[in-house]
């Protein structure tokens, strides 16, 4: 029988394969991944290297602002407000490969795509995001598919089920959880809790139900100006609070959820009925930097970076920036806000044969939502360092920091932060001239 024609589809791939076998495409900058990390040092780099020169590499079709999901959660807003297409916000003058990346060869300053294609550059920022890991809880998966009352909003297809649960339920135990990993946005567990007790407190359903807050933490947050105050609103909405309790197993067959009891030697486990459970799953460093051929990561599996400049420790032309890196401060978009300028200016500092002046003091930030008017701003850097902006006591749930968050911080987000024009907030003491930050 004669041999059938090629597809088109075949001869281009073995094409893109034959260029790639000869080093493949080369970049002043590439980037890896077109998150908030990618898009914000995407469109600095766009802007002084010009068109042409930057490549990001990015698969998903969508660009969600995940921030947006504590309050899509809570019926405040819609998935489709957090949501836009990923050619829509990624910086114009940026070639843009659809791809995964699958391996990073930091010895012969190579990237090779999930089609085969390598791609060569002079520098490669990662910021290739947080792993999400839904199947380190067994019967997770299956329970986010088929039982209504358990929900993430920590996943896109997820996020969308924890508003109609929280108005369905009708009282019993509501659980929220906080894994034994690090995670992104660390306040977000508690936040929805808080948000969920209000709902229920006003439709009638709070006197017939047990609001559980089951940490592996041994503290609600882990800074303790913010600590304290988050204590007081635990108290005042009558929430248990169950720490060092890691979510191992669910059944929704039998409405269970199992936990790890962290601190008992036995290795125990405790078992709750559930009639509502909201789930902060276990998350990890990406595992193609895990595995990658050469080691590029700390013994934590994230990437390891200079905490000052973002500059990898052992190759020079590699930036990290976001959740994917071993920066020791809480995984957020504000910190990526401020990661964004410091990884800018390192990169054109290296390229100028300079030293990085770094200066990142681990700016973070989180609003901890305390319910549908409330906010307390937690502003914070290494070693838990108080860093306000506002000259006022941000550890006062305070319903501008609500709206702020709600109605500013999503514009400064879409218009300033993935554009490249937004470093993140200047604080109150540095705009005065007060000298100490
Ligand atoms: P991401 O924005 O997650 O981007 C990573 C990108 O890498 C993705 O686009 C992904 O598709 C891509 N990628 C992954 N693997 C590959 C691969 N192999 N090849 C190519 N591309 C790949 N932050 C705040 O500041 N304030 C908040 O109030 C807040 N609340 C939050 C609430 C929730 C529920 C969630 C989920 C997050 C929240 N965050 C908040 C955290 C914030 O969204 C993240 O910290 C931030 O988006 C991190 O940016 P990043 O660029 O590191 O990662
Ligand atoms: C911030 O810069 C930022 O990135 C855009 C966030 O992500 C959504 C935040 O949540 C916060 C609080 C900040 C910090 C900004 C100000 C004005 C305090």
């Amino acid at each position: 029988m004669a041999s059938r024609p090629q597809s088109c589809g075949k001869i281009l791939v073995q094409l893109v394969r034959c260029y790639s076998s000869k080093g493949g495409k080369h970049y002043n900058v590439v980037i890896a991944g077109g998150g908030t990390g990618g898009c914000s040092v995407g469109a600095r780099s766009c802007r002084t290297f010009g068109p042409g020169n930057v490549a990001i590499i990015e698969p998903a079709k969508h660009h969600y602002y995940q921030p947006m999901w504590t309050l899509v959660g809570a019926g405040i807003k819609k998935i489709d407000n957090s949501q836009r297409l990923m050619k829509e916000v990624l910086p114009q003058g940026c070639d843009h490969y659809v791809q995964r990346l699958q391996e990073i060869d930091p010895e012969k300053n190579t990237v090779i795509l999930d089609n085969g294609e390598k791609l060569t550059y002079d520098y490669l920022v990662i910021g290739l995001g947080i792993q999400i890991n839904l199947n380190k809880v067994e019967g997770l998966i299956e329970a986010l598919k088929v039982d209504p009352n358990v929900c993430t909003n920590y996943v896109s297809d997820y996020v969308v089920k924890t508003y109609p649960a929280i108005q369905n339920f009708k009282g019993g135990n509501a659980i929220f959880t906080f894994p034994n990993t690090p995670i992104k946005c660390a306040g977000a567990p508690q936040k929805i809790m808080y948000l969920a007790e209000e709902y229920w407190a006003k439709h009638g359903v709070r006197d017939k139900t047990k609001v559980m807050y089951n940490s592996a933490l041994g503290v609600i947050f882990g800074v303790k100006k913010y600590a304290e105050r988050l204590l007081t609103v635990v108290e005042r909405k009558n929430i248990n609070l169950n720490l060092r309790e890691s979510l191992t197993s669910v059944d929704p067959l039998k409405k269970t959820a199992t936990f790890d009891l962290l601190d008992n030697k036995n290795g125990e486990k405790k078992t709750y009925t559930y009639d509502f459970l909201h789930v902060s799953p276990p998350m990890s460093a990406p595992d193609v930097l895990k595995n990658s051929t050469v080691p590029i990561v700390d013994a934590s599996g994230f990437l390891d970076v200079n905490k000052y400049t973002c500059q990898h420790v052992k190759f020079p032309n590699i930036f990290g920036i976001g959740d994917c890196t071993n920066i020791p401060t809480s995984k957020t978009a504000a910190a990526v806000a401020t990661q964004n300028k410091i990884v800018h200016r390192s990169m054109t500092e290296v390229m100028a044969g300079k030293a990085p002046t770094g200066g990142y003091e681990g700016y973070t930030s989180c609003p901890l939502i305390t319910g549908y008017h409330s906010c307390i701003l937690a502003e914070f850097g290494f070693d838990g360092v108080v860093l306000e902006t506002f000259p006022i006591d941000q550890g006062k749930e305070r319903r501008t920091m609500f709206h702020m968050k709600k109605d500013v911080m999503p514009q400064i987000y879409w218009q300033m932060l993935l554009k490249g024009y937004w470093g993140g907030p200047q604080p109150y003491r540095k705009i005065m001239h007060l000298g100490f930050v």
